[in-house]
């Protein structure tokens, strides 16, 4: 730590010499914290921030002091990157512990989003001034842990214990206005943020300081914890955390700070070594570095402002919204006026509800509805800069429109299609350009889902590559960029799921036992309520679509035809694999008879199957399809397929994704299940060549 009543020297790279500078400027110091890329308190900010906290409790001449940040955030937290290496000094909690026990008012200047170790650092703090953009956060459940430098003990001292059991389970933000109305934050600046901290930290010179950590918590009590506790548990599906952080936060009630720090410290340290930290600090980190492609990192990506969705169905508005909500200006085209008035209700639709529920103001609404512009027919999409078709999943429907593209649409437009399963390749071949075709295929619902599939062909161009991911982190998704096969990497991987999962119920399981078995390890809905809510009839169609090239030797479950054929289609006509009344998913007898159907035909003799048994079928599949993708090259690198089955489809995070978590289970075992299976399965279902021969060198999918 460098005292200055300067800016310090900056090295050469243009990062500060000391990542915590202590500026003399008057009574009321600054001590400011520059650690790029997000202040995070790696060791030697703990180290610098101490010996600043110290000085200014000895300097005489030094009456408060102000802790602000420099760069785009206020401190974000402890430096995930050290969690792997042994814990050095000073520990953060012996460093916050000694800004609040300063014997001068020390005040936090906010801005950015001051998460986990910022936030706890702010709460030691004897005052915190927020800029009007900024928010607090204690993410660590996100991560497997629980705060562990006072989080859990303060918060329930300064905003309540309800609330803070809120805040440390689920890990939410809370911006400035929220945050002032708990009494998180002192001020709201509106102007120069450090200078109104100073004038608060001038203002407390003198007058008694308002410890943290001095504050009573409220106690709860036992019946309204106990529930609150099974509701937490309830949502964390498997998550540890998020009640262990619960069970902090009660704590604070009943014991002084530095007891329940010493608990809450303990608990820490015990869940950063723990399995599901690891997963969830990887999934973290691979959200991340899936974004980095091999080979584009030169590629400029083309400009685009100017995009042109066609199809105003589900898909097609829940694009143009997502695409309008990142500021794009966005033109929507239909065939008719009538599906195009259709299309437009249902973007309003999208928007009214958000304004409903508070997560929007009409302001913005009115703002995003007026950068989506409509028109039918395909002429005045003449000036995008990238145009993407949501239309009816039919080849010959795409070639038709892409060939009529291809003559209306300026060169180096990118020309994007959003098909779940098609060829892109076939389709890029209906143009004279195939190089800039490529498929953003988004997730229903598109404006909210973060999975975006960026789908090469063997044609595409790099740079249009390079623009799909550009654009992906503007609508602020999780890009994954592969190849085309069936089904590419998400949808492939799902139809192996739920394959297993019929196979699962012709042996003598039941639809509702296969989806309380995956719903118990982890996923929001299992694979027969998830049809239900997506609707039978789209995956018949492809089904019928694909019958005349069926394998004759795969083994077939034809209980979701007959479902079809019976017209229940899911949710949307009150009947699937589910009954549906009030609301209410309700196992149904008609579906138990067509399952012991399936199961005569097939001659086989129902018999119980275990939920271990249904998860462990079902990860097999999961596993050794997702190692087929590898050894194909659809796409390079396991965390590529681990953050789509993340992103796209609930595979729960805590697990760290399927192949992460392969690693972990043994991939011998995995093998072992896939091979015990081939024979009953039939083609498709023999073992990975990748997975037999990481299983038999002992290798994983991560080195
Ligand atoms: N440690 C190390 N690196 C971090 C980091 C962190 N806490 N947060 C972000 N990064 C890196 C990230 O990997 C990326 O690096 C770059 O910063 C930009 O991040 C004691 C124990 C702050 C909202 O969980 O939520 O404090 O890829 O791409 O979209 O109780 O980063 O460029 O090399 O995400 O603008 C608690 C995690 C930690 C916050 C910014 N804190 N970070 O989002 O940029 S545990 C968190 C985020 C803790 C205490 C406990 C986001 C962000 P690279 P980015 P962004």
């Amino acid at each position: 730590m460098t005292t200055i009543s300067a800016p310090s020297p900056v090295q050469a790279d243009g990062t500060a010499s000391e990542p915590v500078r202590l500026f003399r400027t008057g009574p009321v110091a600054v001590i400011e914290i520059d650690n790029p890329p997000v202040n995070a308190t790696s060791q030697a900010v703990r180290a610098g921030l101490l010996e600043a906290i110290r000085e200014v409790d000895l300097d005489p001449e030094i009456e408060a002091a102000v802790i602000a940040c420099a760069g785009r955030t206020f401190v974000a937290g402890a430096d995930i990157r050290e969690f792997g290496q042994p814990p050095r000094e000073p520990h953060l909690p012996d460093v916050i512990n000694a800004i609040e026990d300063c014997s001068k008012p020390v005040v936090a200047a906010l801005h950015g989003t001051a998460l986990g170790g910022g936030c706890e650092i702010a709460l030691a703090c004897h005052g915190r001034v927020v800029d009007a953009k900024a928010s607090f956060g204690l993410p660590e459940v996100k991560l497997g842990l629980v705060p562990g430098a006072g989080g859990t003990q303060r918060l329930p001292r300064l905003v309540g214990t309800e609330v803070a059991i809120d805040l440390v389970s689920s890990g939410r933000n809370v911006k400035a206005a929220e945050a002032l109305h708990l009494g998180l934050a002192d001020r709201i600046s509106t102007g120069d943020l450090r200078a109104d901290a100073m004038d608060l930290a001038r203002e407390m010179i003198g007058k008694p300081l308002r410890r943290t950590g001095d504050l009573p918590a409220t106690r709860m009590g036992a019946e309204v914890a106990a529930a609150k506790l099974g509701e937490i548990r309830r949502k964390a599906r498997g998550a540890e955390a998020p009640v262990r952080a619960a069970e902090l936060a009660m704590l604070a009630a009943d014991v002084p700070l530095n007891e329940g720090m010493a608990r809450e410290r303990e608990t820490f340290l015990e869940l950063r070594s723990s399995e599901q930290s690891a997963a969830l600090r990887h999934a973290f980190f691979a959200e991340r570095e899936v974004t980095r492609v091999p080979g584009l990192d030169n590629v400029e990506p083309r400009p685009v402002q100017k995009v042109g969705v066609i199809g105003a169905g589900t898909m097609g508005s829940g694009i143009a919204v997502a695409f309008a909500d990142a500021g794009f200006d966005v033109k929507v085209v239909e065939t008719n006026e009538q599906a195009l008035a259709a299309g437009r209700a249902r973007v309003a639709d999208i928007y009214d509800k958000q304004v409903a529920s508070g997560r929007l103001t009409d302001a913005t609404r009115n703002e995003r509805l007026s950068s989506i512009s409509y028109d039918v027919g395909l002429a005045t999409l003449s000036d995008r800069d990238l145009v993407i078709e949501a239309v009816f999943e039919d080849m010959e429907v795409k070639r038709t429109l892409f060939r009529d593209l291809d003559g209306i649409l300026p060169p180096g437009t990118v020309l994007a299609t959003n098909t779940s399963y098609l060829d892109v390749g076939a389709i890029a071949d209906a143009t004279a350009r195939p190089t800039d075709v490529v498929g953003l295929h988004f997730f229903s619902p598109a404006n909210i889902m973060k999975l975006l599939e960026i789908v090469k062909t063997d044609t595409t161009a790099p740079d249009v590559v390079a623009t799909g991911l550009a654009v992906a982190k503007r609508l602020r998704k999780v890009p994954v960029v592969c190849r085309v096969c069936d089904g590419f990497v998400g949808n492939r991987i799902l139809s192996r799921y739920r394959q297993q999962a019929e196979y699962l119920i012709e042996e003598g399981a039941l639809p509702h036992e296969v989806d309380a078995a995956m719903e118990a390890f982890g996923f929001p809905m299992g694979p027969f309520a998830v049809s239900d809510l997506a609707g039978l009839d789209i995956s018949w169609a492809r089904r019928k679509r694909l019958a005349p090239t069926r394998d004759p030797r795969e083994r077939y479950v034809d209980v979701a035809d007959r479902l079809c054929e019976a017209g229940r289609f899911g949710r949307k006509t009150g009947a699937g694999w589910y009954r549906y009344e009030g609301g209410k998913r309700i196992p149904d007898p008609f579906v138990t008879e067509l399952v012991e159907g399936a199961s005569r035909r097939r001659g086989l003799t129902r018999r119980p199957i275990s939920a271990d048994e249904i998860q462990a079928r079902i990860r097999a599949a999961i596993v050794n399809e997702a190692s087929k993708i590898l050894d194909e090259h659809i796409v390079e690198r396991p965390l590529d397929v681990d953050v789509v089955m993340m992103h796209g489809y609930g595979y729960p995070a805590w697990r760290g994704g399927p192949l992460f978590e392969a690693d972990r289970v043994g991939l011998q075992a995995i093998l072992d299940k896939v091979t015990e299976r081939a024979a009953q399965d039939g083609p498709g279902w023999e073992p990975a060549a990748g997975l037999v021969s990481r299983a038999s060198s002992g290798a994983r999918f991560y080195s």
